[in-house]
């Protein structure tokens, strides 16, 4: 980004000159091809959405990936649409925009923009709760129903530290998930356990789907570009 703005000022300048000396039209056009270059090589970022029934700890899973922090009680990210975090898979930089439903869960009115333009989900579900678990049916239906037809699905099974009160077996989540062709994980926001993998093996599948988009210089051309609305960067 530093190289973009020197090159533009550079750009600028040699414009100016330009006008004044014909001789600098060489390093115009010069800089002129490397802002274009620069401009043709940035990284759109991978839109990622966590969903599930309320209190399964998707807000706790956000913080404690994007902040690397757990907080006691419901976590209020209202007024917060997305986290953004910069990874890098097979030494290339992804960056990732982690959409949290901000409560509308728990009211079922999250909308068909939330789910526009996600190349990833995960779907998380709380192991010591079974009705949680039951419902991750009605959250791939709305996956189904909203979201686009290759995007990238990811099944969670969170509060992995509660081991003594869990009611919902390793087998039965990961049988599920087999059967659906989806990777699949358990996690504690609390301990971090797995945290990371989940999303790194979320955007290596996101990457893996793109595969075919791999641009001359190994960057992955992906949709338009999403609109960055009131976020906050990690
Ligand atoms: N023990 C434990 N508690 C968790 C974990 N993740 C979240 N919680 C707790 O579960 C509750 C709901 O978490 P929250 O992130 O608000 O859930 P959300 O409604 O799905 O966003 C809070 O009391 C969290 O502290 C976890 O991994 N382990
Ligand atoms: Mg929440």
């Amino acid at each position: 980004m530093l190289l973009l703005e020197r090159s533009l000022k550079l750009f600028f300048w040699h414009f100016v000159q330009l006008i004044r000396e014909p001789i600098f039209t060489y390093f115009f056009f010069v800089y002129l091809l490397l802002i274009l270059h620069q401009l043709n090589s940035e990284q759109a970022p991978f839109k990622l959405l966590l969903i599930g029934d309320s209190s399964v700890g998707k807000s706790s899973i956000l913080l404690r990936f994007c902040d690397n922090i757990f907080q006691e009680g419901t976590v209020n990210l209202t007024n917060l649409d997305f986290k953004t975090k910069n990874i890098t898979v097979d030494n290339k930089p992804v960056q990732l925009q982690v959409w949290d439903t901000a409560g509308q869960e728990r009211f079922r009115t999250i909308t068909s923009s939330f789910y526009r333009g996600a190349h990833g989900i995960i779907v998380v579900y709380d192991i010591t709760d079974q009705g949680t678990f039951n419902n991750v049916k009605l959250w791939m239906q709305e996956i189904q129903r909203y979201a686009s037809s290759t995007v990238c699905k990811m099944l969670v099974g969170n509060k992995h530290d509660l081991d003594d009160r869990r009611v919902i077996g390793t087998s039965t989540a990961k049988e599920y998930a087999d059967g659906l062709a989806i990777p699949f994980l358990e996690t504690s926001a609390k301990t971090g356990h797995e945290i990371e993998n989940a999303f790194q093996k979320l955007t290596d599948e996101v990457l893996r789907q793109h595969a075919g988009n791999w641009g001359p210089d190994q960057k992955v051309i992906l949709p338009p570009r999403i609109k960055d609305s009131g976020g906050r960067r990690c």
